[in-house]
């Protein structure tokens, strides 16, 4: 059993096709303005595992926008809040470069250990609309193929997402040990 410490109901039901074994910990912690998924990632972890006094991981994830320098980036939650996929669009908007990618870090450790992290990346174009109804967040206007991850079931986004990239490979290192 791992402690997934996130706020996040699409991210967990991602998270648990992958690890089974998941309970969600909506608990807050200490998420740092930083420039990097990674150091959002590690910062929290002290702070959570001595709290949960348990096996615990949280991930950070990010849209990376090529033509827009990288933006939203580590900004992504605020992005989604304030501008929202329509916002996307509309700076996207007459832009012929719509490539961008999805970056996941994800963050594990225990109590006594030093964390370890994993990363993963999914590449793609924005879409001129948002489509679909499943997943989360910019799913609906990111494409892979001809399809949007907004219509995609989890098991089709598992094969090719960031996360899962990210947690398989966190659940490999787990296996091994
Ligand atoms: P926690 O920090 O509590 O885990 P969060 O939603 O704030 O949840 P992040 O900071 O990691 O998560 O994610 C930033 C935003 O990026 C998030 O709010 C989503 O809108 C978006 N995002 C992350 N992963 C995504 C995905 O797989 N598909 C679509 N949008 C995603």
């Amino acid at each position: 059993m791992i402690y997934f410490v996130t706020s996040n109901k699409g991210k967990f039901v991602e998270a648990e096709a992958i690890f089974g074994d998941l309970v969600q910990k909506n608990i807050g912690y200490t998420e740092i303005q930083a420039d990097t998924l990674e150091e959002v990632a590690s910062f929290g972890m002290n702070e959570v595992v001595s709290r949960l006094q348990g096996p615990v991981m949280l991930e950070d994830a990010g849209l990376f926008i090529d033509a827009l320098k990288g933006f939203p980036g580590v900004y992504s939650a605020y992005g989604q809040k304030t501008i929202g996929n329509q916002g996307i669009l509309k700076l996207m908007e007459g832009v012929q470069d719509r490539k961008a990618h999805f970056r996941s870090v994800v963050s594990y450790a225990e109590p006594g250990m030093e964390p370890v992290m994993f990363a993963g990346e999914v590449h793609g174009r924005i879409g001129h609309e948002a489509r679909g109804t499943k997943g989360f967040g910019y799913d609906p206007i990111f494409c892979v193929g001809k399809m949007s991850l907004g219509e995609m079931e989890i098991v089709e986004k598992n094969k090719i997402s960031h996360r899962a990239a990210s947690m398989k490979a966190l659940k490999n290192w787990l296996d091994k040990r």
